[in-house]
């Protein structure tokens, strides 16, 4: 058996780097017993207040933002948070070598009825500034809080995923991802449909028509409605996650951020053999103007990236 621990230790990372993987795994796990309570304890509903981003706040993602924001205050290698639920950065009172942007609660539409949803986190050289593409992340991760706690990261060149033990420990369950470049299961809220450009309608139509269609073969269509519960799906056995500029989002750029949900994501992908594009360029090139910035999202398996790509090509 390998935990997390013990999997940080054989990395050849600096030892600062792998202490925030172990910080972020430890407010997972806080986390994960805050949600398995929250029906019991009341802690559900709205918080009754907006982020940055005019979003209602569920009280379960200010709990959230507060127990990442406290685990990071205790490791002095982390000198600055970004966080979905904080207007402004947080500086903190250390010389650490790292940033870390995060959503600390993704999938708000699926709390309180007991759907996975999770943490998404990416970290970066905090003495180059707080704008830069996803190409410069040291690092990156996810803690999916379903049937199974799972907690998911990356260095660059390889993706590994642990599993939440009844002791609270972090033990590794696949130490390689690896998105089969392959696919036919696709990931996109359909209910969008009328908004979409012509790429993203030629690509879903061309899955829709199935064997006899231009694809050549049967599609699924599977959408959870919380990124990380789909991404985890497409890293474990392929697939296309798929959130791309549609008419209403366009003026937002997008409906997903690129700081602590586009990136961190992509460069796991990456990391498991897969790709990820804006439809123009990969996601990771993409270079923030803002830190709360959003972007079209589309990652997976690597031949139907290319496919919404070629359409996107099309113009
Ligand atoms: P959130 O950060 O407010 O939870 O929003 C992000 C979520 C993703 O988890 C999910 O892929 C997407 O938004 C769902 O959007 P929609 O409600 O349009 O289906
Ligand atoms: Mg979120």
């Amino acid at each position: 058996m390998t935990t997390l621990s013990d999997w940080l230790a054989a990395q050849n990372v600096d030892q600062g780097l792998a202490s925030v993987m172990t910080t972020m795994a430890a407010a997972s796990v806080e986390i994960a017993g805050v949600l398995r309570q929250a029906a019991i304890t009341g802690q559900t509903g709205l918080a009754g207040q907006t982020n940055v981003q005019g979003e209602d706040q569920k009280a379960l993602d200010v709990i959230s933002n507060h127990i990442v924001l406290n685990h990071i205050g205790q490791n002095p290698h982390i000198s600055i948070l970004i966080s979905e639920e904080l207007d402004e950065p947080v500086h903190l009172q250390n010389q650490g070598a790292y940033l870390v942007a995060t959503d600390p609660l993704d999938g708000s539409s699926n709390l309180d009825v007991n759907v996975t949803v999770g943490t998404i986190f990416s970290i970066l050289d905090a003495r180059k500034g707080l704008l830069q593409p996803g190409s410069a992340q040291l690092g990156a991760g996810y803690a999916a809080y379903g049937p199974a706690t799972s907690f998911v990261i990356t260095f660059g060149p390889v993706a590994a995923a642990f599993t939440l033990d009844e002791t609270g420990v972090f033990v590794l369950t696949t130490a390689q991802l690896g998105v089969p470049a392959a696919s036919a299961e696709y990931a996109i809220n359909t209910a969008r449909e009328r908004l979409w450009d012509r790429a993203t309608k030629g690509y879903v139509a061309e899955n829709v028509a199935g064997e006899t269609g231009p694809a050549g073969k049967r599609y699924n269509m599977r959408w959870v409605g919380s990124m990380v519960a789909d991404v985890h799906r497409i890293l474990m056995r392929g697939g296309i996650f798929m959130y791309p500029l549609d008419s209403e989002n366009a003026a937002k750029g997008g409906r997903l951020r690129l700081l602590y949900e586009g990136n961190p994501m992509a460069l796991l992908v990456q990391a498991a053999g897969g790709a990820s594009t804006t439809g123009q360029q990969s996601v990771l090139d993409v270079v923030p103007s803002d830190i709360h910035q959003r972007v079209p999202v589309v990652l997976g398996s690597a031949d139907e990236v290319k496919r919404v790509e070629a359409w996107y090509a099309k113009g």
